[in-house]
């Protein structure tokens, strides 16, 4: 669309046009505001891109959000640019399919990446600061799908993704308009985008890690776009690929920019090069970006119609999280090791320093647990005296910005939901909530669940109920199954993404009943495993040896022998001072 847009040489009162003649602010460069004063130059590059033999065609709606809008102090026209956008679109569309029904035409509500990132800082000095927050994107996707839908979108296009963190907000907002309108979902295609030949996003995850974090939807398709050009996305196109269970998409920019900015790769180079991608199976769409006009397109549509469509593989069941890089634990994937040290209430140097503000010296201790082998880091900030959302927030934004910490996933601890909900508007990877029980009863347990789904995150279920904290071996199972039913029947909650905490809870400590707390554990983690396909399972391994405070070289020896027997029962992953497990 920019690309022809420049084509036709438009100035300032063009832009304008009568309706917006007075507009305080300069109006040049705001494309997608020729959907009301120059609709006709839309519709005829709809009209040109359908007659290039395009099946798909994408809404003028690239900044269409509040956000990007305030750059021209528009934001109270978003709604209407998008339904008018999408509505011009599919006139064109609905008129052109008319014409030939046998290659019927679709319109994609393109939705753009925003101007402002939510989990990068724009502030060097300042790497914990945030220009937007998920909430607020929330909000502004949510206008913006509201427009697309009900000006006749067929489908919606999440795009030119630099920070997964806004995807997972636009298709927060997605799921919700959809949920609160009672309506099917329309199909979502999400695109992202690959910065510099390094493989990341803008954001620094890899493909697969960022193919994690959006897998929470039923996708119509995962792909690329943008970028550098058809050749140099090619092996990240591979990984999708293979990885994807979705359709896969591919809209490369018509290769790299000149000096000027411009593209010159000509229709016949970049076909090849797509070409190549459907010959080896690697999409089932494809397409062009910036630099790619009408001709482009119909090479591409010549060169591609002689080749089936890649297959899709398997569904694979393994459990798949993410932080920079992906984390996937399949049945060849050893223990799991969670690190128990961001912990307020589990550290005492951990909460003196976050009680200090001394974040430097907080995030080396993160940093120190990834580096002692943790691929997971446990987060927990409970503590009546801190404003533990508050911290929360500030303690995951700053991780964000160190990439040898960042790069694995995060389990957000929490006995309060709303620090829960904090930590999950701030991680771009795929998260562990930690916890959701059926302590407050089925509805509220099901409520936390359907949000958990919606933000794109895996939880752990602790073994209570309204009731209390299960503490034999009848009790856990007991529990954990009438929860997996739960959110496997009702909430629809993938099974992968259960992970059971049947209570590790202290034992020897003089109380008779006690005694066999860890057989019980242990003796449920088996049953779990082998009665609830799929579901993983987790415990707070050093609780075990809380009688033993003090004296480290019994409690090492105790969690040792304990998760010597666990492990082989099942147990797939712990939250345990990283580095300071003995070898049984
Ligand atoms: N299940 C789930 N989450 C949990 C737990 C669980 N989160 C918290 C906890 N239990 C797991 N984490 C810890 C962290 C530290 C300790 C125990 C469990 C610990 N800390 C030393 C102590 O208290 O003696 C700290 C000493 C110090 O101050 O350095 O033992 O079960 N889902």
């Amino acid at each position: 669309m920019g690309t022809m847009i420049q084509r036709y040489k438009l100035e300032e009162e063009d832009y304008r046009g009568t309706r917006f003649a007075d507009w305080p602010q300069d109006l040049k460069g705001n494309n997608d505001l020729l959907s009301l004063t120059k609709p006709d130059i839309i519709k005829e590059i709809h009209r040109q891109y359908l007659e290039a033999g395009s099946d798909i065609i994408e809404t003028n709606t690239f900044s269409g959000t509040w956000v990007a809008m305030a750059d021209y102090h528009m934001e109270e026209l978003v709604y209407e640019l998008n339904y008018e956008s999408a509505k011009i679109a599919k006139e064109v569309a609905v008129e052109v399919t008319r014409q030939n029904p046998d290659k019927p035409r679709f319109v994609a509500g393109a939705m753009g990446p925003t101007t402002r990132l939510a989990s990068m800082s724009p502030d060097v000095n300042n790497p914990g600061y945030r220009a937007i927050t998920f909430d607020q994107l929330v909000e502004a996707f949510y206008t913006q799908v509201s427009g697309l839908v009900e000006g006749g979108s067929d489908l919606l296009l999440i795009e030119t993704i630099t920070d997964t963190l806004n995807a997972k907000a636009a298709l927060f907002a997605v799921d919700k308009y959809f949920a609160d309108k009672g309506l099917e979902p329309l199909p979502i295609m999400v695109s992202g985008t690959i910065t510099d030949a390094s493989g990341r996003t803008l954001s620094g995850q890899t493909t697969e890690a960022f193919l994690y974090s959006v897998s929470h939807l039923p996708l119509l398709s995962i792909g690329l776009n943008c970028a550098m050009g058809a050749e140099l996305l090619r092996p990240y196109v591979q990984t999708l690929a293979k990885e994807a269970p979705f359709f896969t998409s591919a809209y490369p920019n018509a290769g790299l920019p000149n000096e000027m900015g411009e593209y010159d790769q000509s229709p016949d180079e970049m076909a090849a090069q797509i070409e190549g991608f459907v010959q080896d199976g690697f999409v089932n769409i494809v397409g062009g970006c910036c630099g790619s006009t009408p001709d482009h397109i119909r090479a591409i549509a010549k060169a591609i119609a002689k080749y089936p469509p890649r297959l899709r593989p398997q569904a694979e069941s393994y459990q798949k999280l993410s932080g920079l890089e992906p984390l996937k634990i399949t049945e060849l994937t050893n223990f799991v090791n969670v690190g128990e040290r961001t912990n307020v209430t589990g550290s005492k140097a951990f909460a003196r320093l976050i009680k200090a503000g001394d974040y430097d010296a907080a995030l080396s201790v993160a940093r120190q647990q990834v580096e002692s082998g943790a691929q997971v880091i446990d987060i927990n900030m409970d503590e009546g005296m801190l404003d533990s959302v508050e911290v929360m927030t500030t303690f995951l934004n700053l991780i964000a910005a160190e990439p040898d910490i960042a790069r694995v996933p995060i389990m957000i601890d929490s006995s309060k939901w709303e620090v829960i909900e904090a930590g999950l508007k701030c991680v771009q990877g795929k998260a562990i909530v930690n916890s959701i029980s059926l302590k407050e009863g089925e509805q509220a347990f099901i409520e936390r669940a359907n949000l958990v789904k919606r933000y794109g995150a895996a939880a752990v279920i602790m073994a209570f109920d309204e009731t209390g904290q299960a503490d034999n071996f009848e009790r856990r199972t007991e529990i954990c199954e009438r929860a997996y039913r739960i959110l496997v029947d009702k909430v629809g909650f993938s099974a992968q993404d259960i992970i059971f905490d049947p209570n590790i809870l202290t034992v020897a400590t003089g109380i008779e009943e006690h005694n066999n707390y860890a057989v019980d554990f242990i003796n449920a983690t088996r049953w779990i495993k082998e009665n609830l396909p799929l579901a993983k399972v987790s415990g707070g391994v050093s609780n075990i040896s809380f009688s033993f405070r003090g004296n480290e070289v019994v409690r090492e020896a105790m969690h040792s022998v304990f998760l010597y027997y666990a492990i082989k029962a099942g147990m797939d992953m712990g939250i345990v001072n990283a580095g300071n497990l003995g070898v049984y």
